[in-house]
């Protein structure tokens, strides 16, 4: 078979540029929530990264030192974790957006993660009130407060929170969902999320209470919890290109971000094909650095260039049925 020929005259390199949240970005890529996003210097590293945006770590109203160490732990095909919310507290996330979204275009979006509803509130209607922040991420899927359950899981509690998220705050709102593996959850949570104007629905944090567990010393691998945490990484990319495929189905007018299992610019070539618009890295990012996201860009790019896709658009939410 003759090799196919490449017009290089007529033949433009793809480019990564997305939305999110109404915002033109230029990569579809960013980090995911928690993984090098808790100190002002790990916030600029990823500003200065090829990312698209910037999301912080999930935040309380005050400083939280989070649950105690071991807490994170590299675990074949991915990670565990129960880091517990440590952060700066909500007024550190804030300053640092409104200091630095004057000198980038590359919106900054604020994680909130209240440990009660009336924290929540709280946090809600303080970012309501900050000037230059673009989008909220509220987190409504952290599985390591012991004692709390994840209000993703809590159907009624969710629309409640929404409803009321939606009465006072003006900022957009994106949500970051637990993984769901029932069809009638999947049907559940999307009418609700249907109800309201979400700037975006991010599919999916850990795999709640997962367990490894190191054989030599009998013992589990991370403190907290009795060594229950939130799985990530490799292990959890057919749930997460499940959740993002199926809010897609179920809301194809929202903008979908897809989060989990993305290790090299294939996983998040599956996310786009399943339907996300951008596609966040976590444990890659902890293992490898913001250097990940050159390797991922490129990666991507390389694909897109061999399918002679020219962005985006072209292939996303087009998974193939057989
Ligand atoms: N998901 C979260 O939402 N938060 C963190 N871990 C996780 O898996 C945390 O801080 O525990």
């Amino acid at each position: 078979m003759a090799d196919v020929q490449i017009n290089k005259e007529a033949f433009v390199s793809p480019v990564l540029n997305s939305s999110l949240a109404k915002i033109s970005l230029e990569s579809c890529l960013m980090n995911a929530s928690g993984v090098h996003c808790t100190q002002e210097s790990e916030l600029q590293d990823l500003i200065e990264a090829k990312t698209g945006a910037v999301v912080s770590k999930s935040c309380t109203l005050e400083y939280r030192a989070g649950n105690p160490e071991p807490r994170y732990v590299t675990i074949p095909y991915g990670s565990i974790n129960s880091m517990g919310l440590p952060n700066n507290g909500i007024r550190y996330y804030l300053d640092f957006i409104d200091g630095n979204q004057k000198n980038t275009a590359k919106p900054i979006i604020l994680s909130i993660a209240g440990l009660t509803r009336k924290e929540n509130i709280e946090l809600l209607k303080t970012a309501s009130s900050a000037q230059s922040l673009h989008a909220i991420e509220f987190n409504l899927s952290c599985p390591n407060i012991p004692g709390k359950p994840q209000t993703g899981y809590d159907f009624e509690e969710s629309k409640s929170i929404l409803e009321e998220a939606f009465s006072i705050c003006s900022k957009p709102i994106g949500v970051k969902l637990p993984p769901y593996f029932d069809m009638a959850h999947f049907e559940a949570m999307a009418a609700i999320l249907d109800q309201f104007p979400l700037a975006y629905i991010c599919c999916v944090n850990s795999i709640g209470n997962g367990m490894w567990i190191d054989s030599a010393e009998e013992s589990t691998v991370i403190k907290p919890k009795s060594g229950f945490g939130g799985i990530g990484g490799l292990f959890i990319k057919p749930t997460a290109l499940a959740n993002v495929r199926m809010f897609h189905k179920l809301l194809p007018h929202f903008n979908l971000v897809g989060c989990g299992g993305v290790q090299n610019g294939e996983d998040a070539f599956q996310h786009i094909l399943c339907g996300a618009s951008v596609v966040q890295i976590g444990t890659t990012l902890w293992e490898e650095g913001t250097a990940c996201f050159d390797r991922i860009s490129q990666e991507l790019i390389d694909i897109m260039t061999k399918k002679g896709y020219s962005t985006i658009e072209d292939f996303r939410g087009k998974l193939r049925e057989i």
